[in-house]
């Protein structure tokens, strides 16, 4: 087959063509690859298929769903599913969050939440607010608004200005003081987050309309805050009238042992993200979850379309259904809370690495975990990429972001299994020069 039209995203293609690694079927923990080659899934997809591969629930109301209504408009119409969905998903948020937008990908849920954020506070006539804090390192997707804010260098440098009226923060990683941190690293919270009193100092708080950031940086390589720091950004946020909005595309949905990210680091924002595991990655869809005061500024404005926003696709019928299925078999199975159930077993299996060849420093939180690596020198996020392939051809896929390796398994994952993912990566690491 020709491999020449799909021009591959955040991949490096012509590496690609010459080697291309290829997947074409899951269930439960693991992909084949065409050969039959069998793969643990140590990712989760794209830190998405939170509730395994394949699942019977999800791919049955799937089917059921585009044969029964495959697209019904959601502006000015409705169907069942859509509000099915938004109640079932407000009642498993934390309390305050009873309304929800669909939108398809985090990169949009990103965007959506950054323009309620800026039309809210127009609504209550502070259309001053017009400034977006985002941190360094963040990411918050691909498009315009999350672009801009996020803080990836290399996801922006190519595309211009952005927007402007975006500050950012310092990001929270610190090997000097937090290598080899078992959950929340202990040093530094306060200050670091003390950060944003010296931005929003600068630019006149009155005149910022929100701040966003991802509970834990997953992209980045898994940065955890540490202790103290969300704290602070809450009450830094709350002093001055700032929304604070949780990027949880990858913490929602479990990935931390709670339902959400929120409750697990015990901070409440105004305004939730999220996307990946909320339809299981089974159909593209996103969710952005907002405190019931924030909906009811805008039902004080004028008659008429209160918000100009949607997608075509927002509420779709067949990721609706997805969704609605993967709740159940969340319920079913008790997903939302099993990282936390399994989360000393991880964090062991991961700190058992430090000492091996190249490791300079190991993390963990709830079903996340970054093994960071020395970079070669002369060749950044080589070795991580090595040893990424490495672990790819002995049946475990990992994946990497420079030299740091990230992981998220599935949150159906089995002790012997995430042992598994552990020793494939020692055996990567020792194996890269
Ligand atoms: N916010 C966060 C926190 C994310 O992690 C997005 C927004 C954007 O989501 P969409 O659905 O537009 O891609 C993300 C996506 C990786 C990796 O390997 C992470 C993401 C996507 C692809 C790869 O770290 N995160």
């Amino acid at each position: 087959m020709r491999r020449d039209a799909f021009w591959m995203p955040f991949t490096a293609n012509r590496q690609f063509r010459a080697a291309p690694r290829l997947l074409s079927r899951a269930e439960g923990m693991y992909y084949w690859t065409p050969e039959g080659r069998q793969v643990l899934d140590g990712t989760a997809g794209l830190w998405c298929v939170n509730a395994g591969h394949c699942r019977p629930k999800i791919v049955e109301a799937v089917r059921r769903q585009v044969g029964e209504m495959d697209y019904a408009p959601t502006f000015q119409m409705g169907h069942p599913l859509a509000f099915e969905f938004a109640e079932r998903l407000a009642a498993i948020a934390p309390p305050g969050f009873a309304k929800v937008f669909f939108t398809n990908s985090g990169s949009e849920s990103a965007d959506t939440a950054l323009k309620i954020a800026l039309a809210y506070h127009r609504v209550r006539g502070e259309g001053q607010r017009y400034r977006l804090i985002g941190r360094e390192r963040g990411y918050h997707g691909v498009n315009f608004g999350g672009m801009a804010v996020g803080g990836i260098p290399t996801n922006r440098k190519a595309f211009g200005p952005g927007l402007a009226g975006v500050y950012h923060i310092r990001h929270t990683h610190d090997l000097s003081r937090n290598a080899f941190s078992k959950g929340q690293p202990l040093q530094g919270g306060v200050e670091l987050a003390d950060d944003l009193e010296r931005v929003c100092a600068l630019h006149d708080p009155s005149t910022v309309a929100a701040v966003m950031v991802e509970p834990v940086a997953g992209s980045a390589g898994v940065l955890v805050p540490p202790r103290g720091y969300l704290e602070r950004l809450r009450e830094i946020c709350t002093r001055h009238g700032i929304l604070l909005i949780f990027d949880e595309v990858i913490t929602g949905f479990g990935r931390l042992g709670e339902p959400f990210g929120a409750e697990r680091l015990g901070v409440m924002p105004d305004i939730i993200t999220t996307a990946k595991a909320l339809t299981n990655g089974t159909i593209p869809m996103g969710a952005v979850f907002v405190r019931s005061e924030i909906f009811e500024a805008f039902m004080q404005g004028p008659q008429g379309i209160e918000l100009f926003h949607g997608y075509t696709y927002s509420g779709h019928p067949v990721a609706c259904a997805a969704g609605i299925a993967m709740l159940d078999t969340c319920a079913e199975e008790g997903l939302l809370t099993r990282a936390s159930e399994l989360e000393k077993h991880w964090e062991e299996a991961a700190h058992a690495l430090k000492g091996a060849r190249h490791v300079i420093d190991v993390r963990n939180f709830g079903l996340m975990a970054a093994v960071e690596l020395e970079p070669r020198p002369g060749a950044p996020g080589a070795r991580a990429f090595e040893a990424f392939v490495r672990a790819f051809e002995a049946g475990v896929l990992i994946r990497v972001t420079a030299d740091i390796i990230a992981l998220s398994p599935p949150l159906i994952v089995e002790k012997p299994q995430i042992d598994r993912i552990f020793q494939a990566i020692r055996d990567a690491v020792s194996a890269v020069a």
